[in-house]
């Protein structure tokens, strides 16, 4: 299996996030990635594709914004890294927003996922390193490991949260199509539903999206990943969420799992992408399901028993510790 990884995702170190009213260290760490590399050995660095993969994904205003953020807080004097105040969500006029204050309200959705000064630099290359497994899935018909960080489940289009800034999944995704592949599938293990994902292809008959996540009545992002929505237009029917409860061990993933592999297997896909968090893992500082270790080998060999050529993208997983035995363990399926 081939291995991807940016060093100059190491860059993005956002340190603090607002959490229930107080600023806590944040729990997406540039050590969650050396501890993912001291597991699975030497990996390769991937070309520069530029910036037409992302575009495929994100609009070029969303990307400016990202890139200058960081400076434009600087320049406006504000401490720390920059984070929103203020969001639209009212009804309003059409927005052509000048301030970064404003601006950072416009492009985001959560307090969570500050820009600092590495972000846009190790989001570039995260994504850049996503758009490498693609290719050398779809050159060698196999599978693939991206090793992207920051993570991208939860940025939408043309907005960042969950600490996702750009959506590596979904632009691997548009990759594959652009390359000439007529069906791609998602699936999501994260704990936390892909909202940003889902947003995102959420009218796409080509793109099936398939998640197994925390029931958001109970977890983050709240908001989306309910068993009821499918999708819409010609994307309805290619949306499916598997919600599940707290607590949730090997027992009662399994089916959840099994039936996310019949729809992907009926649709037909030509390539997997698997958004894989090991944010499930019963010792998750900020989740609450239960799966071991070992449980991730069994999961990733279901998964493989596809035969489809996968790209594994690295979302979550906040255990620090035990976070290069579960991404190891999940790899040795395929
Ligand atoms: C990619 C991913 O797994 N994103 C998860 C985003 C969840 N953010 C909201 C949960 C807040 C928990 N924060 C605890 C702070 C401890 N420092
Ligand atoms: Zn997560």
């Amino acid at each position: 299996m081939r291995l991807f990884f940016d060093p100059r995702q190491l860059e993005h170190d956002p340190g603090q996030e607002l959490h229930n009213g107080a600023w806590t260290a944040h729990s997406e760490l540039p050590g969650r990635t050396r501890a993912i590399l001291e597991a699975i050995g030497s990996t390769e660095t991937p070309q520069d594709r530029g910036e037409g993969p992302l575009l495929r994904v994100h609009p070029p205003s969303y990307l400016a914004f990202l890139k200058t953020a960081h400076a434009d807080w600087q320049a406006a004097g504000r401490p720390g890294n920059a984070i929103g105040y203020t969001w639209p969500v009212a009804r309003r006029r059409p927005l052509n927003l000048s301030r970064i204050d404003a601006k950072l309200g416009q492009y985001s959705y959560d307090a969570a996922t500050p820009i600092a000064s590495g972000t846009w630099s190790a989001a570039y290359w995260g994504a850049q390193t996503a758009l490498a497994a693609v290719d050398a899935s779809l050159a060698a018909e196999n599978s693939t490991f991206a090793l992207c960080r920051p993570p991208g489940h939860h940025c939408g289009a043309d907005y960042l949260g969950g600490y996702c800034y750009l959506n590596n999944a979904a632009i691997a995704a548009e990759a594959a199509i652009a390359a000439g592949k007529r069906r791609v599938a998602i699936l999501d293990v994260d704990y936390h539903h892909g909202n940003g994902t889902q947003d995102i292809f959420y009218d796409r008959g080509d793109i099936l999206f398939v998640s197994i996540h925390a029931d958001p009545a109970t977890d983050y992002p709240f908001y989306w990943g309910h068993g009821d929505e499918t999708g819409e237009g010609a994307g309805e029917g290619f949306t499916l969420n598997l919600p599940l409860p707290q607590g949730t061990g090997l027992s009662a993933y399994r089916p959840a799992l099994a039936t996310a592999l019949d729809r992907i297997a009926a649709f037909g896909a030509d390539l997997l992408i698997v958004s894989y968090g090991a944010d499930t893992f019963v010792g998750d500082p900020i989740s609450h399901f239960a799966l071991e270790t070992a449980d991730y080998a069994l999961i990733a060999r279901d998964i493989a028993s596809l035969r489809l050529p996968t790209v594994v993208v690295m979302e979550g997983g906040y255990a620090v510790d035990a976070l290069g035995a579960n991404v190891a363990a999940f790899l040795s399926g395929f």
